[in-house]
């Protein structure tokens, strides 16, 4: 009987280890901890917006990290706005089209000055599109684009 109870606890263990395993990948999913300050300030200011995709970096070059955010619109349209950390003062930046699926999110210092930019890529039924966006008085300008009309 003690054996039962014991092994009864060793499988529910297991049960939790295995569910909080799921949450985590769950995390990675949009790509930042769910406990994030500035994902919670877009959640409090966009509440019937479902996050797709969070990518955190300083966009900005100011030594804070801003939060690039995906985000569903409507059933069919996505968009992207950032959340800038201005030395804790949170603002949205003006909004973009994002791709509606496979959304990816990368940085990189392209013309290695000043600030870094934003690679955004993605798809819509197998069209695949990607851009690189800049964010100059919080605003988020298009550098380069190729196809990004086909997947957003
Ligand atoms: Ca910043
Ligand atoms: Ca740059």
């Amino acid at each position: 009987m003690t054996k039962k109870i014991t092994l009864n606890i060793v499988f529910m263990v297991l049960i939790l280890i295995i569910l909080g395993g799921c949450s985590e990948v769950k995390e990675n999913d949009i790509g930042i901890e769910k406990d994030n300050p500035l994902l919670n300030y877009f959640e409090e200011w966009n509440p019937d917006n479902m996050v797709i995709k969070c990518a955190y970096e300083d966009v900005d070059n100011n030594n804070t990290k801003d939060l690039v955010v995906v985000y569903s619109v409507s059933k069919d349209k996505n968009k992207m706005k950032i959340v800038i950390d201005n030395n804790g003062k949170y603002e949205f930046t003006e909004e973009v089209d994002a791709p509606r699926e496979n959304q990816n999110i990368k940085f990189k210092n392209i013309d290695a000055k000043d600030q870094i930019e934003i690679i955004v890529s993605g798809s819509k039924n197998g069209a695949v599109g990607y851009a690189i966006f800049r964010v100059v008085d919080m605003k988020i300008i298009n550098l380069f684009g190729q196809d990004m009309e086909d997947c957003c």
